[in-house]
């Protein structure tokens, strides 16, 4: 089985879909290792759940280091395709939308005899919902658990409100800071070093960088500057992790992200996904059962589309990188169920590792 550990040294909240399941599987509650990627069917196995396995950790080495990076920005930044071109994999979504990612996720990826733990977080942006708010609260506090926080500018939209709101309250942190340009692919040098100037007249940054998280432009020069930057110290995972996101959160990602690439305007809003069966069998292949809520019946019927041909385009898309990130066949079966106020349901926050807001 994987050797995924998740040692929690933040405290922090993390998503336990187990707990919504409806069998008693444990195997999808794996985080994911390049092991886990990669691995033929095994039985499933009630070791399966996480736990800090001390044992795993590869022994000290003299020069190791070992930090936490909290990438924040506002919507639409690059900050999920960054963290993914970092580890290496697809450990979070990206699609052209905004507010694609609800949850912080941890990316994991080793320079040298650095490990470095990427905080991918939420777009940080002005709330106007309770979900809202719990993304922009979650990414705040993600950016609190970094060693060192990293800054994301989408360097072709520039400055705008989002950013603004971010630069006012990032003068208030206290760990180092570094700001990063995304998106140079697109944009002329000129430019860039105009939007350095403004930014940095709002607040130091220790350094900054120029990158491409698409191409991966400018990457390495980041990358060598955080394996220098974090802490001195043990690694936290053992050293094939990628990310501490359970599979079973993942494979719901994985159907979100189909939902954000397939449906358009408000819908992609009005809508969770929950992986509810995770079943491996023996023949090696895995079963899985996800429920898509939505808040109308209207909803209900866009999702569904003519013939339910919308939600069969969106379980074969799914379906397909599913069985490639888990490396075995997958029979996905999506169950679109209406429940009105979702978005106002603790239990539906708890699966996507949210805290529940107030208001
Ligand atoms: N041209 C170009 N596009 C990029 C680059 N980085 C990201 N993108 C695109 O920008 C869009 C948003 O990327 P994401 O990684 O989802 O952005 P995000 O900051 O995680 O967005 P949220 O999760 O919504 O906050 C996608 O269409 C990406 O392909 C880049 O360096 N160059
Ligand atoms: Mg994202």
């Amino acid at each position: 089985m994987s050797k995924s550990i998740r040692p929690d040294r933040s405290g922090a909240k993390k998503a336990n879909p187990a707990n919504a399941a409806t069998e008693a599987d444990t195997a999808g509650d794996e985080a994911v290792s390049k092991e886990a990627a990669a691995a033929p069917a095994a039985e499933p196995s009630p070791e399966a759940a996480p736990s800090v396995m001390e044992g795993l950790l590869p022994a000290q080495q003299e020069g190791q280091r070992c930090g936490f990076v909290a990438v924040i920005g506002a919507p639409n930044a690059g900050k999920s395709t960054l963290v993914n071109q970092l580890v290496g994999a697809k450990v979070s979504i990206v699609t052209h939308k905004v507010q694609t990612t609800r949850t912080p996720i941890r990316g994991i990826a080793v320079e040298g005899k650095s490990q470095l733990i990427f905080i991918d977080t939420p777009g940080i942006f002005k709330p106007r919902r309770r979900l809202d708010r719990a993304m922009v609260n979650a990414a705040w506090s993600g950016a609190g658990e970094g060693d060192v926080v990293l800054l994301l500018i989408d360097a072709l939209r520039g400055t705008d409100k989002d950013t603004d709101r971010i630069l006012t309250r990032l003068a208030d942190v206290r760990q180092p800071r570094l700001l990063a340009l995304n998106k140079i692919d697109k944009v002329k040098k000129d430019d860039l070093l105009a939007l350095i100037a403004k930014v940095s007249g709002r607040v130091e940054f220790d350094e900054i960088f120029m990158i491409s998280a698409l191409t991966g432009d400018g990457v390495k020069q980041l990358t060598a500057h955080l394996a220098q930057s974090v802490p001195p110290g043990p690694w936290h995972y053992a050293a094939d992790d990628m990310s501490d996101v359970p599979m079973r959160m993942l494979a719901s990602e994985i159907t979100r992200e189909q939902i954000f690439l397939r449906l358009h305007d408000e819908l992609p809003y009005a809508i969770t996904v929950e992986t509810s069966q995770w079943k491996d069998f023996k023949n090696g292949s895995v079963r899985l059962e996800q429920t898509i809520y939505v808040e109308r019946d209207s909803q209900k019927q866009i999702v569904l589309g003519k013939g339910g041909q919308t939600v069969k385009k969106i379980s074969m898309e799914s379906r397909k990188e599913l069985a490639a990130l888990i490396g075995r066949p997958v029979h996905l079966f999506l169950f679109v169920k209406v429940r009105e106020n979702w978005s106002d349901d603790p239990a539906r926050y708890r699966e996507m590792g949210l805290d529940f807001p107030k208001s």
